[in-house]
C-alpha cells in the first residue's frame, strides 16, 4: 500500500486553500490508508525573519487546527517536524546531491528572494529540507496543492541520485496527490490564496468573518461590468462553490450565472451557507479540543513517536550504506 506523508508550515492560519488543496484530502485518506504521516513543519516556517512567541503560537494553533479539520490520532500520525531530528540529518544528506542551479530554478525560490535584499540560505534549501521530509519515511505519495509540484520532481531527482550512488530502489520517487481544488485563488483573485499574501479565509473564522471577507471578494469582472453573461470558469467565487456546494448546486449557480438570473451577491450568499455547513463541525473540534488541550499534546507526542521510530529505521540504513555507520574494530 502507499505510505503517504505530507506537510504544512505553522506560518499562519489554516486558510481554505491549504483545507481544500491539502488538508480534507488527508482527512480521507487517512481513513484508506492507515499509518499516513501528516507533520507540522516548523524548521520551514524559520527561513525568513520570525518571532519565537510567535512561532510558538503558530505551532499550537496548527496542531489545533489539523486535530480540529478531522485528522485522528488513532489512524494517522501527526506530528511536529522539529521533534523528529532526523528530518534535518538526512536534509545534509541530500544538501550534498543537489546541484545549486536545481534549487535556482525552483519558481518558489525565486519568488520569494526576489522580494529580498539578502536571501537566507535556507530560502534556497527549502526543497531540499522538504525532500528529507518525504523521503524519511520513504513516502511515496504526496498529498499537496499544486504550488508543490516543482518541489516533488526535486524530490524524485534527489531519491534516483541517492539510490544510483548508495542503493537502488532504497527510496521511493515520490509523486503529488492532487485534489481537484488544487489551487484555490485568493479573494482579490490575483494569486493563490497564500497565509503570507493575508487574501485567505481562515477555517477557524465566524460566520460573520466569512461574510465580511466574502461579499467584497473578486468575482468575473465582465459578470460584474455587464459586458454579456456571465462565464462562471473563469469566477473565483463558482471555484468556490465547486469545492463547497453540491452538484445540484453548481448547476443551479451556472444556469443563474449565464443568464443573469442572480447578482454575484445572491451567488456569494448560497456560497456562504455552504461554506458555513462544512466548517461549523470544524469550529466545533476545535472549541472541544480548546476545553481539552492535552488531547493535542498526546495526539502530537503519539505522532511523534511512531514518526521517530520510521525515521530512525531509515537513517541506520542510509548511514551504513553510505560508511556511516558507528565505527567498529577494522576487519583484520
Ligand atoms: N491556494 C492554495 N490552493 C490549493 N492548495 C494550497 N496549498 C497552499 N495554498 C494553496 C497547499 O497547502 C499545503 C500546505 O501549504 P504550506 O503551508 O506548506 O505552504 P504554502 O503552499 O506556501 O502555503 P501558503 O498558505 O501559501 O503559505 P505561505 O504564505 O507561508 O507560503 C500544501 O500542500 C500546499 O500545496
Amino acid at each position: 500500500m502507499a505510505r503517504i506523508f505530507s506537510g504544512i508550515q505553522p506560518s499562519g492560519e489554516l486558510h481554505i486553500g491549504n483545507y481544500l488543496g491539502a488538508v480534507k484530502n488527508w482527512v480521507q485518506l487517512q481513513h484508506t490508508h492507515p499509518g499516513s504521516l501528516f507533520c507540522v513543519v516548523d524548521y520551514h516556517a524559520i527561513s525568513g525573519n520570525y518571532d519565537p512567541a510567535v512561532l510558538r503560537a503558530r505551532r499550537w494553533e496548527m496542531a489545533r487546527s489539523l486535530l480540529a479539520a478531522g485528522l485522528d490520532p488513532s489512524k494517522a500520525s501527526v506530528f511536529m517536524q522539529s521533534d523528529v531530528a532526523e528530518h534535518t540529518e538526512l536534509s545534509w544528506i541530500f544538501t550534498t546531491l543537489t546541484p545549486l542551479g536545481d534549487l535556482e530554478r525552483q519558481t518558489q525560490y525565486k519568488d520569494k528572494s526576489a522580494k529580498l535584499e539578502s536571501i537566507p540560505a535556507g530560502i534556497l534549501m527549502y526543497p531540499v529540507l522538504q525532500a528529507a521530509d518525504i523521503l524519511l519515511y520513504r513516502a511515496d505519495t504526496v498529498p499537496v496543492g499544486e504550488d508543490q509540484v516543482q518541489h516533488l520532481e526535486l524530490a524524485r531527482d534527489t531519491s534516483r541520485k541517492w539510490n544510483a550512488r548508495f542503493g537502488e530502489g532504497f527510496f521511493p520517487e515520490p509523486q503529488p496527490l492532487l485534489t481537484p481544488t488544487r489551487r484555490i485563488m485568493g479573494l482579490d483573485g490575483q494569486a493563490k490564496m497564500s497565509k503570507s499574501l493575508g487574501n485567505t479565509i481562515g477555517l477557524m473564522e465566524s460566520d460573520e468573518e466569512i461574510w465580511a471577507k466574502l461579499r467584497p471578494a473578486m468575482t468575473d469582472p465582465a459578470r460584474v461590468r455587464k459586458i454579456d453573461p456571465g462565464n462562471p470558469e473563469v469566477c473565483n467565487i463558482f471555484q468556490l462553490h465547486k469545492a463547497f456546494s453540491s452538484a445540484a448546486e453548481q448547476a443551479n449557480v451556472v444556469q443563474q450565472c449565464t443568464t443573469a438570473g442572480w447578482g454575484c451577491m445572491d451567488c456569494k450568499k448560497v456560497l456562504h451557507t455552504n461554506m458555513v455547513q462544512e466548517l461549523t463541525p470544524i469550529r466545533r473540534r476545535a472549541e472541544a479540543l480548546d476545553a481539552e488541550p492535552q488531547r493535542i499534546l498526546d495526539a502530537m507526542a503519539t505522532g511523534a513517536q511512531t514518526a521517530r521510530a520510521i525515521a530512525q529505521e531509515t537513517m541506520r540504513e542510509v548511514r551504513e550504506r553510505m560508511g556511516l555507520e558507528t565505527l567498529t574494530l577494522p576487519k583484520a
